[in-house]
């Protein structure tokens, strides 16, 4: 079937890099697809998997690689769990357990909990706006590998023996050299700043694929609302993560290099690291957040056979957490000493954000309501997510109230709240999605007799583990204690949350079974098994390396619901089959403005992220030469691959 494409042999418009479209030509399908799959694909050698920059592949490593960290710090959470599941145990050591749970909080909250969220945003993105790649598919690939880097730099503690061990937001003096001397703090601090770089750069891409790369048509008001949590999350990563940036150079400033930031002895302050490290640690938690709402937000309609309720507000909604999220940070505070005024303000503000989770629950509930929804096991997951997060919120609002969060502070009771919102509201929608889209990223339907048998004992294990620790905390047992006698009567209550911890890791263990079975044996999936609305079930499962043969044009919220004709229309279709091309469009309402060429595989990423890990161990020995080499080679490196490509003139 010939099909007529608009082509003009002009080489490059005024602006660089952006080819304009015009005159139509015709083009043979079958020719198209073998030039789309030369020029998208990657070799299979060594060389192609280290070069690769495809989306696709870049977002199944981070997956891989997040619940790598997943299993990690669940392993030493549930030692952590032997070691309290009677009184008076020696299971493990007090230093021990002081790095355990520090290792275990780090490990979820910084490489497991934003990178798998960013996995899936890396593979859905593109797919979803219908894009051939995320706008700068080599920093794509650059942040991968420096996520990568960052976790074994981090982990490189543990095989030393030297680990943190004053917990995830590390307060001062315990993290200052007097009280912490071995280099557990430079791993911890010279690890985030290492993974900041890579999270910001993945910000970064978000933003611009969401406003360049939409397919036409699909203005603002009609776009998934994954992209809504995922832009929100992308503005937050870039105005939050510089506070953690500091705080960390300020902590290696004290701890070698004779400032005092945070020694109040010598005019510094140790409240200054909780300002600072809760002005970035509050809005963390929604970046660790609203990605998974924006995933129920796209799952929940699916199966309940109907658009969403309320999407403006939901839209908003996700806009306004991360507003309101970034005027909340004292309430990790309210026990440090601070006049009742500013506590008041603050406890408002959180009062206020769960507002806007109630909006969404509430737009969860009524889209429910009056559908007969499919239970499968993805949606199984989203409703365990919706009763957890309501949960979580409750006991959230709690702690909001300034006299209720000085008798819980530091408690079992706000351990309890942050599973309940991490936990419940992550791992949840994680679960979930890979039930969701493992079909579309494997070409294979997940098992669902596992599947259920996995989320029930999942449910019921997070449950039994993480309810009983609220009544653990308002019977007064603090956090971060690695032995209690048996006079405190926390016995019973925490071998029930021991026995729920394991019953909760044997539920995760059936789903990773099943994922890794049944990617390769499960049933075939076909292009869209759920009947689903949004683009990125437009393609094959797997999706061909170029994702659709021609870019598709929107005409509502709900493309593939209301396939209307140019979806695939002949007389109108881009295939952009002449380079490596994708379609730019204009940030609001999506109208064609051009054509980006995109950059070929290429190991200056992969090098610039290695020199990086360098320059980190270097700094963390304190030697002065091979931290400059490595700050010229990450350079060097850098300035090959933003080396300006020769201009391409389209053949004949
Ligand atoms: C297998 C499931 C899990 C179990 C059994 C578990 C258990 C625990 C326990 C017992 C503590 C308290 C340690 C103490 O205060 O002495 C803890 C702390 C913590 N957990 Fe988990 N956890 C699990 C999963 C997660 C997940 C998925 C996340 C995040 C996404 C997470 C984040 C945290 C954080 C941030 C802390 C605080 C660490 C600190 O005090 O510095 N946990 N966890
Ligand atoms: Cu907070």
């Amino acid at each position: 079937m010939r099909i007529p494409v608009p082509y003009r042999r002009r080489p490059v418009s005024p602006c660089p890099g952006v080819i304009d479209i015009t005159e139509p030509t015709t083009i043979d399908l079958g020719a198209a697809k073998n030039r789309l799959t030369s020029l998208w694909e990657t070799p299979s050698s060594l060389w192609g998997e280290l070069a690769t920059i495809d989306h696709k592949k870049i977002g199944k490593r981070y997956l891989v690689t997040a619940v790598m960290f997943l299993v990690i710090g669940g392993i030493e959470a549930l030692l952590l769990r032997l070691q309290l599941s009677a009184a008076d145990l020696d299971v493990l050591k007090p230093e021990t357990y002081n790095q355990l749970f520090s290792m275990h909080g780090i490990t979820m909250i910084f490489w497991y909990a934003a990178p798998i969220l960013a996995g899936f945003g890396n593979y859905l993105v593109p797919l979803m706006l219908g894009a051939r790649d995320m706008a700068l598919p080599r920093l794509n690939a650059f942040s991968y590998w420096a996520f990568l880097f960052s976790g074994l730099f981090f982990y490189g503690g543990f095989l030393v023996g030297q680990m943190p061990e004053a917990g995830w937001f590390a307060y001062l003096p315990a993290t200052g050299k007097d009280f912490s001397p071995d280099m557990g703090m430079e791993f911890y601090a010279l690890g985030l700043i290492f993974l900041t770089v890579s999270t910001t750069a993945g910000a970064i891409n978000f933003l611009l694929t969401i406003f360049r790369l939409r397919a036409p048509g699909m203005s603002i008001d009609r776009m998934p609302l994954f992209m809504y949590s995922t832009m929100t999350t992308s503005v937050l990563v870039v105005l939050a993560l510089p506070a953690l940036t500091a705080a960390c150079l300020f902590l290696l400033l004290d701890r070698n290099w004779g400032t005092h930031f945070f020694n109040a002895s010598q005019g510094g302050s140790p409240l200054l690291w909780q300002h600072v490290f809760w002005f970035f640690g509050h809005p963390w938690v929604y970046i660790v957040f609203l990605p998974a709402t924006g995933m129920v937000s796209t799952i929940l309609p699916v199966f309940c056979r109907r658009p969403i309720v309320g999407y403006t507000y939901v839209a908003l909604a996700t806009v306004l957490t991360g507003v309101v999220g970034f005027g909340v940070w004292v309430h990790h505070m309210f026990a440090s000493g601070m006049d009742q005024l500013s506590m008041s303000i603050f406890s408002a503000a959180s009062m206020t954000i769960s507002i806007f989770s109630t909006v969404q629950v509430f737009a969860w509930l009524a889209t429910l309501w009056g559908s007969w929804p499919v239970i499968n096991t993805s949606m199984l997951f989203v409703l365990g997510f919706i009763a957890s997060f309501i949960l979580g919120g409750l006991n959230g609002v709690v702690t909001a109230a300034i006299p209720f969060d000085w008798q819980l502070t530091d408690t079992y009771f706000v351990v309890s709240h942050l599973h309940y919102v991490l936990v419940g509201a992550n791992l949840f929608p994680v679960m979930a999605a890979f039930y969701y889209w493992l079909p579309k990223m494997t070409g294979r339907m997940m098992n669902e007799t596992a599947g259920r048998w996995s989320f029930w004992t999942m449910f019921v294990g997070f449950n039994v583990a993480f309810f009983p620790m609220h009544l653990l905390g308002l019977a007064g047992m603090p956090r971060r204690i690695y032995v209690y006698s048996e006079a405190m009567g926390w016995g019973t209550l925490n071998l029930t949350v021991t026995i729920g911890a394991f019953l909760f890791a044997a539920g995760l263990a059936i789903s990773l079974i099943n994922f890794l079975y049944s990617s390769r044996r499960g049933a075939m999936a076909g292009p869209d098994p759920w009947h689903a609305d949004t683009l990125e079930w437009l393609t094959d499962s797997p999706p061909a390396v170029y994702a659709n043969l021609h870019i598709p044009t929107v005409a509502s919220r709900h493309p593939l619901w209301d396939r209307h004709d140019e979806l695939d229309d002949p007389d109108n279709a881009r295939v952009l089959d002449k380079s490596r091309y994708t379609l730019t469009t204009t940030a609001l309402d999506a109208r064609p403005l051009g054509i980006a060429r995109m950059p070929r595989d290429s190991v200056a990423p992969l090098v610039t992220a290695l020199a990086l890990g360098g320059l980190c161990t270097a700094l963390l020995l304190k030697a002065l030469w091979p931290s400059l080499s490595m700050l010229l080679l990450a350079g060097l490196t850098a300035a090959v691959w933003l080396w300006p490509q020769p201009e391409e003139r389209p053949d004949e």
